[in-house]
């Protein structure tokens, strides 16, 4: 049998037809902006998130790091959520590259409220960081693929208009968070001055990112894109993976949050597993194990010999995420899997 692989929605394999419009795509010097595919993405994205303009780029990292850099000054200090992935799985990058400092806030499932933020902002002394940057990601990873509220949203852009600020959506989930919500991608980006979206995690395509935002946001973007390495050549071939992405793979996303919440109903509350339900709202599930006989390591190892490939995620807590490649029978066979493991 096959292991279930659960550990992330990057670990998709390109599906036939994604193959397919790979090897026809075509291609140009993507450095001389010649690319038709990635030139045909870009156009797409920008239509899509009702920005001027999009710039693909290799990675979700590279397009949070892009935005954070063009949108901030050294010194300045990034307003954000306390689980941001930016801030944890980014490799400490906004430090290095954009010499900002994070002001995280403790949000409730992922989400900060506009009186935290406007708490958190810096008055006008010369020794202060300067408050430059609101960031917000939806879904949220940590807090398990949780939905930022669009309401919140909107007031957090009128604050931000108030005293200054820039706003950056990590949307690497974006897509998630539009098909469970039924709100349109436009109607959260245009809140903001930069949108990441990925194509590489639920879509199922093999590499890549975008972001979003106006021409002259996508200009300064494009020369740190070639800055950090990431001007790449005939990149067509991966960017009409992320077309047929698009075009395939966005309703689709509706059956990985029936499957994450079919598994979330199904461990929840036997031999002792718990998963927040509340926060089961895409395709990510946190199971806290506290009150089983297993650690976070063993439980990974145990789930693995019998075939279920889960992360550690906390202290006491597994990331499940659903997504193409797992299947409603997939899903009920890890249900049986984990109930073997943790049974007493
Ligand atoms: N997330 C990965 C890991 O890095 C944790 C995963 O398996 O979920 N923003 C968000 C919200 C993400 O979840 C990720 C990847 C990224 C950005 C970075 O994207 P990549 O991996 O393309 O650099």
């Amino acid at each position: 049998m096959p292991l279930i692989d659960l550990r992330s929605d990057t670990v998709t394999r390109p599906t036939p037809g994604m193959r397919r419009a790979m090897v026809e795509a075509e291609v140009g010097d993507d450095v001389f902006g010649e690319d038709p595919t990635a030139n045909r993405l870009q156009e797409l994205v920008a239509e899509l998130l009702g920005a001027e303009a999009a710039l693909f780029v290799p990675s979700g990292t590279m397009g949070n790091q892009i935005s954070i850099h063009c949108l901030t000054q050294p010194g300045d200090e990034i307003i954000c959520e306390a689980g941001a992935h930016f801030l944890h799985y980014e490799a400490g990058a906004t430090a290095v590259l954009s010499g900002v400092q994070a002001r995280p806030l403790t949000g409730n499932n992922g989400a900060i409220t506009v009186e935290q933020i406007e708490a958190a902002l810096r008055g006008e002394s010369y020794y202060f960081p300067r408050s430059r940057l609101i960031a917000l990601e939806n879904t949220h990873n940590l807090a398990g693929g949780t939905i930022f509220p669009l309401a919140e949203i909107e007031r957090i852009r009128r604050l931000a208009n108030q005293r200054g600020l820039a706003m950056h959506l990590d949307g690497a989930r974006l897509w998630n968070a539009c098909a469970a919500s039924g709100i349109a991608p436009q109607e959260y980006a245009r809140h903001f001055d930069s949108v990441s979206v990925s194509f590489s995690k639920g879509l199922g395509a093999p590499i890549g990112s975008a972001v979003a935002g106006s021409r002259e946001f996508i200009a300064k973007a494009r020369r740190f894109r070639k800055m950090l390495g990431g001007g790449m050549r005939q990149v067509g071939v991966i960017a009409a993976a992320a077309i047929y992405a698009l075009a395939h793979h966005r309703a689709r996303l509706a059956e990985d949050h029936a499957n994450a919440r079919r598994f979330a109903e199904a461990l929840h509350g036997r031999h002792g597993v718990a998963a927040d339900l509340a926060t089961v709202q895409t395709n990510i599930v946190v199971i806290d194990i506290a009150r089983t006989k297993l650690g976070v390591a063993a439980a990974c190892d145990e789930l693995k010999k019998k075939g279920v490939l889960v992360v550690p995620f906390g202290a006491t807590t597994l990331r499940a995420v659903t997504h193409l490649d797992v299947s409603a029978a997939d899903i009920d066979r890890a249900v049986t899997i984990f109930h073997k493991v943790f049974a007493p």
